[in-house]
C-alpha cells in the first residue's frame, strides 16, 4: 500500500523512509528502448553547453544501453564519494529527503516516464533523478556540500527556513549555472535533463543570470512550471561547500521579516552576467 501522495504504481513494501527496492528485473524492453532515447537525445546536445566535469563523470556512469542498476552503480558511486542511490517511489517528504541526503543516500525515483511524456513531466522520473542528478555526486566538492545541505534540514524545520533552504536546492541543485574556462555551462539536473532549457539557461538573453550570493539565492520565489527567470552563477563549486558553513538561522530570521524577491526582477546590489549568443562568446560582468 502506498503511505505517501502521488506514488505511482502499486509497492509491495515501502520502508519507513519510504526507500523500496528497485526490482530492477521488472523494466520491460519497451523500458529501456525509452531510456536509450532519452539519453542518446539527452547526451548529444551536452557538450558546449553542460559544464565538462558533468560530462566527464556521466560518462563514468556507463548508463547509455539500458536503464542502470541502482546497486551496481552505488558501489562505483560509494568509492568515489561514499553516496549511496537508494529507491524511492517518487518524491518523498522534506525531513525525510534531508535525512537521506545527509547520510549520502540520494533518493532515485524508479519508474520511468511514457513515451507520451518525453518531453516535459510534471515530478522527477528515474531519467530526471539519474541523468540529471548522479553525475554531480561523482565531484568530491559538489558531493560532500549536498550531504552537508541535507545535514540542515532539521535546523531550517525548527527554525522556519524550509522555504528558503529549498530555494538553495531548486537554484543551485536543480538550476545552477556555473562559470568555466570554456564559458558559462549548466551543472543543475533540472535542465540538464531538459533539452530546451540547457540550451536556453546557456545562452538566451531573456532570463537575469547573478552572482550566486547564499542570502540572495535563499530570499528569491520560484516558479515549478517554466524555464526559470533568474539562474544564478557559481566560479567554483565551493562556494556551495562554504555556504552550508555559515550560521543560516540568522539569514531565515531576516528573510522572514520581508517579502521573496520576484525571479523576474533584479536588486541594484546583483553582479550580473550578460550572454551574448553563442554559449561559447565572452561572458560580461556586472554593468
Ligand atoms: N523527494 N524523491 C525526492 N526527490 C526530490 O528531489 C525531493 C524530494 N522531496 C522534497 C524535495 N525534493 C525538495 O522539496 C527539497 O528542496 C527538499
Ligand atoms: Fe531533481
Amino acid at each position: 500500500m502506498n503511505q505517501g501522495n502521488d506514488l505511482r504504481g502499486d509497492y509491495s513494501h515501502i520502508n519507513d523512509d519510504y526507500t523500496i527496492d528497485q526490482d530492477w528485473s521488472t523494466y520491460t524492453e519497451a523500458e529501456h528502448e525509452l531510456w536509450r532515447k532519452l539519453y542518446d537525445r539527452q547526451s548529444r546536445i551536452l557538450p558546449g553547453y553542460a559544464a565538462e566535469d558533468y560530462i566527464r563523470n556521466l560518462m563514468k556512469l556507463d548508463a547509455a544501453d539500458q536503464i542502470p542498476h541502482f546497486g551496481r552503480v552505488s558501489e562505483k558511486l560509494h568509492a568515489a564519494t561514499g553516496w549511496h542511490l537508494v529507491a524511492v517511489p517518487g518524491l518523498v517528504p522534506d525531513d525525510v529527503f534531508f535525512d537521506h541526503l545527509a547520510n549520502r543516500r540520494f533518493p532515485v525515483t524508479v519508474w520511468l516516464r511514457k513515451p507520451e511524456e518525453m518531453d516535459y513531466l510534471v515530478e522527477p522520473d528515474i531519467f530526471h533523478d539519474f541523468f540529471g542528478h548522479v553525475p554531480m555526486l561523482y565531484d568530491p566538492t559538489f558531493a560532500d556540500y549536498l550531504a552537508a545541505y541535507g545535514a540542515k534540514g532539521p535546523e531550517a524545520i525548527a527554525k522556519g527556513g524550509l522555504k528558503q533552504l529549498a530555494r538553495m536546492y531548486w537554484y543551485m541543485v536543480e538550476f545552477g549555472l556555473i562559470m568555466t574556462p570554456h564559458g558559462l555551462r549548466a551543472y543543475g539536473a533540472g535542465m540538464l535533463s531538459s533539452q530546451t532549457e540547457t540550451i536556453y539557461s546557456v545562452t538566451d538573453p531573456t532570463p537575469n543570470r547573478v552572482a550566486f550570493e547564499l542570502e540572495r539565492v535563499m530570499g528569491t520565489d520560484y516558479a515549478i512550471d517554466d524555464f526559470q527567470k533568474t539562474y544564478f552563477v557559481l566560479e567554483s563549486y565551493d562556494q556551495l561547500f562554504d555556504a552550508m558553513n555559515v550560521p543560516l538561522a540568522p539569514i531565515y530570521d531576516r528573510l522572514a521579516k520581508k517579502p521573496a524577491i520576484d525571479p523576474a526582477t533584479t536588486l541594484s546590489t546583483d553582479r550580473l552576467y550578460h550572454v551574448h549568443g553563442a554559449a561559447d562568446s565572452i561572458i560580461s560582468l556586472g554593468e
